[in-house]
């Protein structure tokens, strides 16, 4: 039996319910449920398509970044996104979906992505509120996902969490820079963080309340957090960060609850949360476009490698015959 295979049988399902209770991998090779199958294909499509239009709100910067060494940084950042992208959408792949098929529906706006790229990076401090509050968010909820059940997810996501650790903090280490710099230079900080930071929290997803998949994702063993547990480790994690920055977090009902030994705080603006993913956010025509025309203009590298891999599987046969 394959991973795209559809038949059950009692004893396929009994073998998966088995691995899962174990707490060990499921592989592609191993009988799957099909709507496990199918979650996994939505869940880390979106999250390789995150990482890709990921690129654009700090590419915008790359050419602006006030130094050499800023720029390099930057750059390599960057680059990781793009390396993070196409990790995932291997992962994806070996479901028995192709990649082609996937950015045809991101392009077409058919799959999600993470709402935090449709804001737009307005000046140089969002390169560092960025790594410091997106990548932060985003080690949070995924450094339980190495021990998602799925091998190949979790596989990848070691590595993506290892670079995401650096990442967050060259985005603390630009903002530290920053504080200690001009008043100038402390203001535009704290006008980055007012800006990002509920965007921020609703990228866990929506309360627990309203997330019709985390129950059976956990279930299964894929999210090993709901989305609530995990912002709420988001702003305990973050607030310590934010005083030693200087910086204030714009919350009102941000404080410490001696009982809970957490921290209260408000309650995101769900209803943009809801416009921005269904498309109506300040930058999701924007990104969505600048990646039509990123993906067209590649038309001729796809053609090249494909005539390449042609003409060396003739070559093979040659030898071969
Ligand atoms: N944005 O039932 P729920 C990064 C959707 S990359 C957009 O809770 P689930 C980085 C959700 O898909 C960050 N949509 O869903 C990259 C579902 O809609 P569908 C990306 C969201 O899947 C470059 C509906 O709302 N990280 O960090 O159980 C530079 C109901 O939600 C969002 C990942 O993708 C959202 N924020 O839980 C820097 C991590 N939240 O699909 C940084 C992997 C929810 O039914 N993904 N939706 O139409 C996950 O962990 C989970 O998929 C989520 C959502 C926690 C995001």
């Amino acid at each position: 039996m394959t991973a795209t295979d559809e038949r059950s049988h009692p004893a396929f399902e009994d073998e998966f319910q088995a691995t899962i209770d174990a707490d060990q991998r499921i592989e592609p090779r191993d009988w799957m449920p099909e709507a496990y199958r199918k979650t996994l294909i939505r869940q880390i499509a979106q999250h390789a398509h995150s990482e890709i239009i990921g690129m654009q709100p700090e590419g915008n910067w790359i050419g602006r970044a006030p130094s050499l060494r800023r720029k390099a940084i930057l750059l390599a950042k960057v680059q990781d996104e793009a390396g993070h992208g196409m990790y995932l959408y291997a992962a994806a792949e070996t479901l028995g979906v192709d990649r082609e098929e996937l950015t045809e529906k991101l392009i077409e706006s058919k799959q999600k992505y993470s709402s935090i790229f449709n804001y737009p990076t307005l000046t140089y401090a969002d390169v560092g509120v960025i790594g410091w509050l997106v990548d932060g968010a985003a080690i949070c909820n995924q450094v339980p996902l190495c021990r998602c059940s799925y091998g190949p997810y979790a596989r990848a996501m070691v590595r993506i969490c290892k670079e995401e650790s650096f990442h967050q903090r060259q985005g603390y280490e630009l903002l530290l820079a920053m504080v200690n710099g001009t008043p100038a230079q402390k203001a535009m900080v704290q006008e980055s963080v007012d800006r990002w930071w509920w965007p921020s929290l609703m990228m866990f997803g929506p309360a627990d309340g309203d997330s019709p998949n985390t129950q059976q994702s956990m279930a299964w063993n894929i999210k090993r957090h709901t989305n609530d547990e995990l912002r709420q480790r988001f702003v305990d994690m973050t607030v310590p960060q934010a005083e030693a920055l200087g910086v204030t977090l714009p919350d009102p009902d941000l404080r410490w609850n001696d009982e809970r030994q957490a921290h209260d705080f408000g309650e995101p603006d769900w209803s943009e949360f809801k416009a921005v993913i269904s498309g109506a956010g300040p930058t999701n025509a924007q990104r969505i476009a600048h990646r039509r025309r990123a993906h067209e203009s590649g038309a001729w590298v796809r053609e090249a490698a494909r005539v390449y891999a042609d003409k060396q599987a003739a070559k093979k046969r040659e030898v071969t015959a």
